[in-house]
């Protein structure tokens, strides 16, 4: 049988190799693990019962829908992120405010923690993959002193470690600490995830470009531009290029990281900000796009370096490979 290095053995490895760990941030990383088995084994089963299925019949504080296992999932990362000791705060896409673990060991523990619990949830009822977004930050304020709106509001370049888990045709999950990005995939014999994607690199050209045309009358004249410049024949760039859209972020942006393209989610006349949330949708996103070899921007400046306003904000996103994203930008600047 060919070695196997488990998530968990990574993770020890990893700890080994910087010294001064403490081991901290080691120990967040496994509540991830351990909530992301929990969520996987919710989504699997997800067309077994109506309990799992189906909208809550409320909104959630962007004025979506929430779904069952929204809230499922919601529950289980934080209960699991609380009770390792190691966070003293949380902000979350389903909570209208940051949750404050004031807990003996809350109060002491060193991270913050902003999550999508689960992202592109209206796609389970069909069977589509979804995904978790984490993205980590050592906290401003005093050790011991309650978390404040300062800890959650940091530039993305702040990020100490980023990922996300994609529950598809396999259950993955993909993260960095800022050192290369690395993928281990579930194996549900064993209940483990194993190293099955070591230092994953963003091509820095592609084929494929992600971005939802239906909403097309209303994107920038730059957007529409570079649409067009996708969708035109060239033979020495190998276009048109190949449309690719699940509506399913972390699953169209795996897609692309792996064989190279470009999601976009613009501005566009009704969501004049964009859709997607700075701080816990493309943040952790751009800090993985930076350390596969990728970049990811609003259209105009790095993502990593937006300085947040407030916890739930929406930017443009344009993330992938290099070439394709500095592209799309040409035609953007071009146009304004
Ligand atoms: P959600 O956080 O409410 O699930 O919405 C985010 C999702 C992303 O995963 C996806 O890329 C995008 O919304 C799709 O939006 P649209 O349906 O407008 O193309
Ligand atoms: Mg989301």
């Amino acid at each position: 049988m060919a070695s196997m290095t488990t998530l968990g053995e990574f993770i020890v490895q990893q700890q080994h190799a910087f010294p001064h760990a403490t081991g901290e941030l080691s120990s967040l990383i496994s509540a991830i693990r351990l909530a992301a088995k929990i969520v996987n084994r919710e989504i699997n089963r997800a067309g077994l019962s109506p309990d799992i299925i189906g909208a809550v019949g409320v909104e959630n504080v962007q004025g979506e829908v929430q779904q069952k296992l929204d809230v499922f999932a919601n529950d289980k990362f934080k209960a699991a992120l609380e009770a390792r000791g190691e966070v003293c705060g949380l902000a979350s896409e389903e909570e209208e405010d940051f949750v404050v673990f004031d807990g003996e060991r809350g109060k002491n523990a060193s991270y913050v923690v902003l999550i999508d619990p689960l992202d592109g949830s209206s796609n389970i009822d069909v069977n589509v993959s979804v995904g978790t977004i984490f993205s980590i930050y050592r906290r401003i304020t005093p050790v011991g002193e309650p978390v404040s709106g300062k800890d959650f509001l940091q530039p993305g370049c702040n990020q100490v470690a980023a990922g996300y888990v994609i529950y598809g045709s396999s259950t993955m999950l993909v993260y960095t600490t800022g050192v290369g990005v690395n993928g281990f995939t579930y194996d549900p014999t064993l209940g483990a995830f194993a190293l099955s994607h070591p230092n994953m690199r963003l091509p820095d050209n592609g084929t494929i470009y992600s971005i939802n045309e239906g909403n097309y009358i209303k994107f920038p004249a730059g957007v529409k531009q570079y649409i067009k410049y996708c969708q035109e024949r060239d033979e020495a760039t190998n276009r048109p290029y190949t449309s690719r859209y699940i509506g399913s972020l972390v699953s169209d942006f795996h897609r692309n990281l792996l064989k190279g393209g470009i999601y976009i989610y613009p501005t566009t006349e009704s969501a004049p900000d964009g859709k997607l949330r700075l701080l816990y949708e493309c943040n952790p996103i751009a800090f993985l796009a930076e350390q596969a070899g990728g970049i990811a921007s609003d259209g105009r400046q790095r993502i990593l370096d937006i300085e947040p306003t407030s916890l739930h904000q929406r930017v443009p996103f344009f993330a992938g490979s290099r070439l394709m994203v500095e592209q799309a930008q040409q035609f953007l600047n071009q146009s304004a």
